[in-house]
């Protein structure tokens, strides 16, 4: 028996560019959540703050293993072959997720409900990539914080 769910948050500030993206590019490349896969995980939403209002549709890819191919900021996105039976699933962030708040935008995809299998290599932190997906600029480094909340058994 469960004594009691954790329900655990991580919170990412990654440093993306302040030139302009393309559609299709990486979003503050490789993010390593710390711990996830430690136990039965359920990842239940995914939280976007946009500091600059943009509000651009953004898919974030799931990995149970860290990533062998390379994935930069502001560079285009491909899954590298090596990372291919790592991938576990997708959250999509779509611009009708977004809440105007002021000259921010918040976004917040729930529920998710998404099982996140451990990789056979035990493996305990979850990997994933953002790729946003329209030609965007940013005006700060700091301008997203990703919140990423799960259920942990
Ligand atoms: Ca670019
Ligand atoms: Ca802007």
């Amino acid at each position: 028996m469960t004594q009691g769910l954790y329900m655990p948050v991580i919170s990412i500030t990654p440093t993306i560019s302040t030139s302009a993206y393309a559609t299709g590019d990486v979003v503050g490349g490789k993010l390593t959540l710390e711990g996830v896969l430690m136990s039965r995980a359920l990842l239940t939403h995914l939280a976007v703050f946009d500091d600059d209002g943009e509000g651009v549709q953004l898919d974030f890819f799931l990995f149970n293993a860290d990533l062998e191919g390379t994935y930069t900021d502001n560079a285009a996105f491909a899954i590298n072959a090596s990372d291919k039976a790592k991938w576990i699933g997708q959250i999509v962030i779509e611009t009708g997720d977004y809440l105007s708040a002021g000259a921010d935008k918040t976004g917040l995809k729930t529920p998710i409900n998404l099982p996140l299998e451990r990789g056979a290599n035990g493996n305990e932190d979850l990997f994933a990539v953002c790729v946003i997906r329209s030609s965007t600029t940013f005006t700060a480094t700091t301008d997203l914080r990703f919140d990423f909340g799960y259920i942990l058994d």
